[in-house]
């Protein structure tokens, strides 16, 4: 029987749309019933557990999943070392220090000998003992906003996105110590089984090419004969612009990709140089 490769993916919360829509841009079909924990994709070789977002890095390490789609902190909190295959960058937050009015910070030195409640006791304590403090930690598994205020801890370590939690809580945010996003994680040896990781790999190169196309801009305008070179230098790092004849014979039509980031510039230098008719359209696929 055809081997599947396995995928932990968080059942409900921050990270399932946007784990199930990346898994879905590469053109891999799938139902999702909110009541089933397993699921196996129609056209490619890779079946689904849904499961607790804290469950993800357990369940890779020990097997029972191939891969994962987890936050960066719930992995580093775990304490496994698994191989962080891709950064996906979405879910993106921080873990920061965040204190009640009256509370003196200056900087992690101001937590010596204070009560800090949050639910990364790993992380936090390894980023304190760098920096040689020593605190004690309240370890809870959630609403770690409202524990200054009931009394059990000095001031919180959480993260932190828009800072509203923060905010409604009466705790202002004094230190952001550690960035976190949404990773794919395998074992380290995942490699050695050859078949699974080859299904990885097909998976991995179809992310990466939507990710390419998704950072690029196809861009079409007419331009006059006498500005190509101008052209091919505001364009910049492009080996061989497509340039097509047109009727008129002064004028040319040239096509090229443009990364997204440089795009209005580069769109304004070339209708300041002549280009007219100037087409850009989304890259559904790109592959380098
Ligand atoms: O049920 P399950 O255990 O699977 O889910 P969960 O409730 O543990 O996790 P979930 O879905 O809330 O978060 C999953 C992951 O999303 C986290 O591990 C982070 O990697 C990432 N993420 C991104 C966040 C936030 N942003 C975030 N803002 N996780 C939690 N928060 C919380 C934070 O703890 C605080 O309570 O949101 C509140 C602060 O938000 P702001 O916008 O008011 O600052
Ligand atoms: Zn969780």
């Amino acid at each position: 029987m055809e081997k599947r490769l396995r995928i932990a993916i968080q059942k409900s919360g921050r990270l399932s749309e946007k784990s199930l829509e990346i898994i879905r841009s590469c053109g891999i079909d799938f139902s999702t019933d909110s009541r089933v924990l397993r699921e196996v994709a129609s056209n490619f070789p890779i079946e689904f557990l849904f499961v607790r977002d804290d469950d993800i890095p357990t369940y890779v390490y020990d097997n029972v999943a191939d891969i994962g789609i987890v936050g960066r902190n719930e992995l580093d909190e775990s304490g496994f070392d698994l191989e962080v295959v891709r950064d996906l960058g979405f879910a993106s937050c921080r873990l920061s220090i965040a204190v009640p009015q009256g509370f003196e910070y200056e900087s992690l030195k101001s937590l010596e000998g204070k009560r800090i409640a949050t639910s990364y006791p790993r992380i936090l304590s390894t980023i304190l003992e760098k920096n040689g403090v020593k605190a004690s930690l309240v370890t809870v598994a959630g609403s770690v906003e409202i524990t200054p205020a009931v009394g059990i801890a000095d001031c919180i370590c959480d993260l932190v996105s828009t800072g509203t939690t923060l905010k409604m809580n009466g705790l202002k945010e004094v230190d952001q110590i550690y960035f976190t996003s949404a990773v794919m994680v395998s074992r380290r040896d995942f490699s050695s089984d050859a078949q699974r990781y080859g299904i990885l790999e097909r998976l991995l190169v179809r992310m990466d090419t939507v990710n390419n196309a998704r950072k690029k801009k196809y861009i079409l305008f007419n331009l006059p004969c006498d500005r190509l070179d101008d052209a091919a230098e505001i364009i910049g790092g492009m080996k061989s612009p497509t340039v097509t004849p047109l009727l008129d014979k002064d004028w040319l039509s040239v096509q090229s990709v443009v990364s997204e980031d440089r795009f209005w510039s580069v769109f304004e230098d070339l209708k300041a140089l002549g280009a007219e008719g100037i087409l850009v359209m989304p890259i559904e696929k790109m592959s380098d």
